[in-house]
């Protein structure tokens, strides 16, 4: 079936369902998300994670719709409904624990922010293809991030309605989905006032894939901190342990001490929206890109020619530049025939860069790649 008999079916079929299971047949594989993942918006990894493609948003939007937001999940996305759902406030460190509803959590005073999420193995890819290190997991390239306007409820007015003992220092998350995915907060993070309890991304309820009915957001941080599908606040005067922040999403190999660091924290990054390698008519073209910092706006973007050694352009920032979310970026340039890279570089507000790649550290599990990207076109 083509594409447009497809869709001309896909509408007289109807069904959400109905259109994820062609989806995934569309892209070759079975798919454990609930939205579609066409093969022109998203490369997949495995049957539940698929990053966004880059070059199929439009250049000075920096808000990610919905339908192309990246998805990492540990196992299917599981199907909550709002009637049934609770959060429970509890743990040792609770003075009264709270179970809400999900019409009692929509009725408390909310925050709106618009902010990005990444995940850490975000650029994993590019260990193995730049610098020859074979790290463990998915090889996602530049596509596991995206930027939502969220709304909820801060953790710390939830944390208020239960009322903290003294010794209160961990905040954990606790996930309905699978073997409940979890990952503790340091109180004082869990506290900060854009560190919220999400129920509606971009205009809508949150939509399945990413964590209906609730979800925390927890800006600048590795995705795997902001966890899905919240059930439970654990509250606790000791830090849980947990597989993701003993096993995954710490520091792994040679460079570091046992036990692992944990991560916090994302690295300053930018990218190329473009297919890779991109295909190009040689003359004058714009190039299109993006730029992230965990820490505040982006200040600048130099680019590279060269392969990354000189960065002598400075690409012209476009749309919004907002902290801890993004902006888009432009190039002119004026291109002969061949093959050429683009390689940017970010620069933020307070004067954090990304490393070059001489100076890009290892580790085991991939986490975290922050050097610039030479982002390979081909003008013909
Ligand atoms: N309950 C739960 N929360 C989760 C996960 C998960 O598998 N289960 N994955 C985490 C990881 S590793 C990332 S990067 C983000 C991805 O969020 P998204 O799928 O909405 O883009 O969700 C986090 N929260
Ligand atoms: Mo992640």
């Amino acid at each position: 079936m083509d594409e447009s008999s497809r869709r001309r079916f896909l509408a007289l079929a109807g069904g959400g369902g109905l259109v994820a299971a062609l989806g995934c047949r569309a892209s070759g594989a079975r798919s454990e998300l609930v939205k579609p993942l066409p093969d022109a918006l998203f490369i997949r990894h495995g049957a539940h994670n698929a990053e966004t493609r880059l070059e199929s948003l439009s250049p000075g939007q920096l808000v990610t719709p919905n339908d192309r937001f990246y998805v990492r999940n540990h196992g299917p996305t599981p199907r909550l409904s709002a009637a049934g759902w609770r959060l429970e406030i509890h743990g040792d460190a609770v003075a009264r624990p709270v179970s809400l509803t999900y019409d009692e959590l929509v009725t408390l005073p909310s925050r709106t922010i618009t902010r990005y999420l990444e995940c850490a193995g975000n650029g994993r890819a590019f260990f193995a293809e730049l610098l020859g290190f074979a790290a463990d997991g998915d090889p996602w390239r530049d596509g596991a991030y995206g930027v939502a306007t969220w709304t909820g409820v801060p953790l710390a007015r939830l944390l208020g309605l239960a009322g903290l003992r003294d010794g209160a220092a961990w905040v954990m998350p606790v996930g309905l989905d699978g073997d409940g995915y979890a990952r503790p907060l340091p109180l004082a993070k869990a506290m900060m006032e854009d560190t919220i309890l999400a129920y509606r991304m971009n205009g809508g309820p949150l939509p399945m894939d990413h964590g209906f009915p609730a979800r925390v957001v927890v800006p600048g941080w590795i995705g795997a901190a902001s966890v899905k599908w919240v059930g439970a606040l654990e509250v606790s005067t000791r830090e849980p342990m947990v597989p993701a922040n003993t096993e995954d999403y710490v520091l792994l190999g040679a460079d570091y001490p046992r036990p692992p660091p944990v991560l916090t924290t994302q690295v300053i990054r930018s990218a190329v929206c473009m297919p890779w390698p991109g295909l190009l008519p040689a003359g004058r073209r714009t190039i299109y890109g993006l730029a992230w910092s965990p820490f505040g706006a982006i200040a600048r973007v130099e680019v590279s020619l060269d392969g990354g050694h000189n960065f002598t352009r400075v690409a012209r920032l476009i749309g919004d530049d907002l902290p801890v979310a993004g902006t888009w970026w432009q190039l002119e340039l004026e291109a002969p025939p061949g093959e050429l890279s683009i390689t940017p570089r970010a620069v933020d507000e307070h004067g954090h860069t990304q490393p070059p790649l001489s100076q890009q550290r290892l580790n085991d599990k991939g986490y975290l790649f922050a050097a610039p990207v030479p982002h390979p076109i081909r003008f013909v």
